[in-house]
């Protein structure tokens, strides 16, 4: 069964530690969007990585695990994650593949992209990855993936500065190069796992354009960029958080109001260590959006959703979720495109009661208080999908798989 692991918000919902986990039963993981803009975070007893381009799924030693064809690579972020893996006893001879059509990151996209977003009057607050031009770049016909690497007279095109920093690491990469079709065709029997980066709302089709990324974050990117047709996806599972955040600019209608709900943005963000993996910017936190995650699970096909973070609200009297926006005179309950209704929006509030205790130590569904299932029971109603895994902590174990 090949499986495809979305976020289902704007990112960081816990897809590293999801993948991680799911990855124990899979032989191949690739990862099929995005760059080193993106941060996932396993946690294993005493152990924390922090992923940007390499697959979770590295951390077991027989997995193998593919960068796919819709990523964005920047080889210097990429070498670096390797030896910092290597470092902490990581072996990953072998067992690293990088889809032959997978784009290049240039050092000076990076650069293009920090001044391009300061020069806006509403920068999106991009992570300074050089994602957004490399895959602008693409979109134009003027990147280079790893396929090019040999052809000489496309080389020869790009500035010297370019052609120095390929030359530097050409050998490395065409080593880890494969046909990702054909490698996959070759698997016919693995368990592959899709691994997804970003969020639902910040893929470039389907999100709160334009603040959002560049890369396909859906489900349906897995199949492009897995080099997989779309009916070799068996499942898909989307991420999400029991609260909302976002990091960057950009319509939040849920997020706390720091009049009044500031001492909650605090909590949620400590308690839930809401700080990006990649930069190190507090993340912006808010209620569940459930028009928001709805929309997610008829974009993707979701088949069954992952409900992370539960444990963050343990010590709430009171949970709050949106259920629906107030936009003028309107009530909306479908997810808007248009950015003016977004930043409108009014979150339409639903109360649940608190359950005060504990869920660190629930290993079944049965285990969960009745205040907690019945918070999960009505996401499940609302939005018409299942939830099929909960997370109750950050640590690998902390997870119940719901039979
Ligand atoms: P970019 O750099 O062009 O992809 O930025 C465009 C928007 O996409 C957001 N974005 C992210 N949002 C959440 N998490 C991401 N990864 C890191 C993490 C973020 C970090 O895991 O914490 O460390 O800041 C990620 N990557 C991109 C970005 O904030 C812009 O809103
Ligand atoms: P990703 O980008 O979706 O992989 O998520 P990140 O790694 O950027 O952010 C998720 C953060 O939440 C990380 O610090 C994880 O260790 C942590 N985390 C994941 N699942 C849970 C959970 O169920 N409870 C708590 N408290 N933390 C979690
Ligand atoms: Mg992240």
């Amino acid at each position: 069964m090949n499986v495809v692991v979305i976020g289902a918000q704007w990112g960081d919902e816990g897809k590293g530690k999801i993948v991680d986990y799911l990855a124990k039963e899979a032989q191949i993981i690739v990862r099929y969007s995005g760059g080193a803009n993106a941060g996932h975070t396993i946690v294993i007893g005493a152990d924390q990585y922090a992923l940007h381009l390499i697959p979770s799924g590295i951390l077991y030693p027989d997995k193998i695990v593919i960068l796919g064809a819709g990523m964005v690579i920047d080889p210097k972020a990429l070498f670096a994650e390797l030896d910092m893996l290597k470092s902490r006893g990581i072996d990953t001879t072998g067992r690293v593949f990088i889809s032959d059509r997978a784009h290049i990151v240039l050092p000076r996209y990076i650069e293009i992209d920090k001044e391009r977003d300061k020069a806006r009057k509403k920068p999106i607050g991009t992570t300074g990855r050089g994602i957004g031009i490399t895959y602008a770049m693409k979109a134009e016909r003027d990147s280079i993936r790893i396929a090019d690497l040999g052809w000489k007279e496309k080389i020869d095109e790009l500035e010297e500065a370019d052609r120095q920093f390929l030359a530097e690491y050409q050998d490395r990469l065409q080593a880890m190069a494969i046909d990702l079709t054909s490698f996959l065709a070759g698997h016919k029997n693995a368990q592959i796992l899709f691994e997804g980066a970003q969020g639902t709302l910040l893929d470039l089709d389907l999100g709160t354009y334009p603040y959002v990324s560049s890369g396909m974050s859906c489900a349906a990117g897995a199949a492009i960029g897995g080099c997989i047709g779309p009916r070799n996806l068996d499942k898909i599972l989307g991420v999400f958080k029991a609260y909302s955040t976002r990091v960057g600019n950009g319509p939040f209608p849920s997020e706390f109001d720091p009049e009044g709900e500031g001492e909650l943005e605090h909590y949620v963000r400590e308690t839930g260590r809401e700080y990006g993996v990649t930069t190190g910017r507090p993340r912006r936190c808010g209620y569940l959006d459930l028009v928001a995650l709805r929309y997610a699970c008829r974009t993707n096909s979701i088949d069954s959703l992952v409900m992370t973070h539960l444990d963050v609200y343990d010590t709430m009297e009171e949970i709050k979720a949106c259920i629906a926006y107030r936009i003028g005179d309107r009530v909306v309950e479908d997810f808007p495109a248009s950015i003016e209704d977004l930043n409108d929006a009014e979150p339409i509030l639903r109360s649940f009661p608190g359950w005060k205790q504990s869920l660190k130590n629930a290993r079944s569904y049965r285990d969960l208080p009745e205040n907690a299932r019945h918070y999960v029971e009505f996401i499940e109603r609302y939005c018409e999908t299942p939830v099929g895994i909960v997370s109750v902590g950050y640590d690998r174990s902390e997870t119940i798989i719901r039979t």
